[in-house]
C-alpha cells in the first residue's frame, strides 16, 4: 500500500479539525438563531466598502454585528464599526484565511442570543480561504467589476464554495469597460445557477434588493430551525 505523502496528510488531518469546529459553530449560530454569513473576494474587491453599508442599513431593524480577518492592521474593524454595528479585528499574521478555530476565539466572549445577522469579512485572497467551512449559514465571493471578467474561470473554487455572488463597484463598470454579461456567463459556468447581485458601496446601486434576499434569508433559515 503506498501510503501518503506526509504533507498531505497534515494538511487532510488540519481541514478535519477545522471541520469539527466548524460544525460546532454551526451549531451555536443555529441555536441562539442567529444568521451567519462570510465573505470572501480578492484583497480590494470592496468587502469592508459593501459590509459598511450592510451593516449600516440592517442597523436600524436588526441586530447586527461583524468579524473581519487580515494579516495585519484594525483598519477594517475601525471602518466598520462607524455603522454601529459591535465589530471585531482578527489578526491572522501570516496565515492567509480565516479558520474556524480564530472565529470561536473571537465570539468566546459574545452572546450570539438575540443577534440577527453576524457577518464576517474572511481575508482578502481568492484561493486559501476556499478550504475553510467557518461554520457560516451562506458564503459570498465579491468580484469587482475592475478584476476582470474572467476570475470565476480562473479562481473555480472559490465560486464553488460559495453560495453568492456579489459583482462590486458597479458604478466604475462603464469606465474599465466591464462585461457584465461575459462575467455573469463565466459565473455560471463554474456554479450553474448561482444567484448574483450587483452592487456600489459609493451610489448605493443594488443595495435594496440585496437587503431584501437577506430579510428572505433570515425568515428562511429562521422557520427551518423552528421545524
Ligand atoms: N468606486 C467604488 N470604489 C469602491 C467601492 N467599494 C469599494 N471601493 C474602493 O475600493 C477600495 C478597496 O475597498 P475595500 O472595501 O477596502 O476592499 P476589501 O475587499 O475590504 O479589501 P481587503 O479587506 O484589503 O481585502 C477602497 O479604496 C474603496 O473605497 C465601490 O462600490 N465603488
Ligand atoms: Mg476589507
Amino acid at each position: 500500500m503506498i501510503s501518503e505523502p506526509r504533507l498531505v496528510l497534515v494538511r487532510k488531518n488540519v481541514l478535519k479539525q477545522n471541520d469539527v469546529l466548524a460544525r460546532a459553530l454551526r451549531e451555536r449560530f443555529r441555536e441562539a438563531g442567529v444568521l451567519a454569513i462570510s465573505l470572501v473576494s480578492s484583497p480590494g474587491s470592496g468587502k469592508t466598502a459593501f459590509l459598511e453599508n450592510t451593516l449600516t442599513l440592517l442597523h436600524a431593524r436588526y441586530k447586527v454585528a461583524a468579524l473581519v480577518g487580515d494579516l495585519a492592521t484594525e483598519n477594517d474593524a475601525a471602518r466598520l464599526a462607524r455603522s454601529q454595528a459591535p465589530v471585531k479585528q482578527i489578526i491572522t499574521g501570516t496565515v492567509c484565511h480565516l479558520e474556524a478555530a480564530m472565529v470561536q476565539n473571537a465570539l468566546d466572549s459574545w452572546d450570539l442570543r438575540g443577534l440577527d445577522f453576524l457577518f464576517i469579512e474572511n481575508v482578502g485572497n481568492l484561493v486559501c480561504p476556499s478550504s475553510y467551512d467557518l461554520g457560516e449559514d451562506l458564503r459570498f465571493v465579491l468580484l469587482s467589476v475592475t478584476e476582470g471578467e474572467d476570475k470565476p474561470l480562473k479562481y473555480p473554487t472559490i465560486f464553488n464554495s460559495a453560495d453568492v455572488a456579489v459583482i462590486t463597484k458597479s458604478d466604475l463598470a462603464t469606465a474599465v469597460e466591464f462585461d457584465e454579461d461575459a462575467a455573469k456567463r463565466n459565473i455560471q459556468a463554474v456554479r450553474p445557477g448561482m444567484r448574483i447581485f450587483k452592487v456600489s458601496a459609493k451610489t448605493g446601486e443594488g443595495m435594496p434588493k440585496f437587503l431584501d434576499f437577506l430579510e428572505n434569508q433570515r425568515l428562511r433559515s429562521r422557520s427551518t430551525a423552528a421545524v
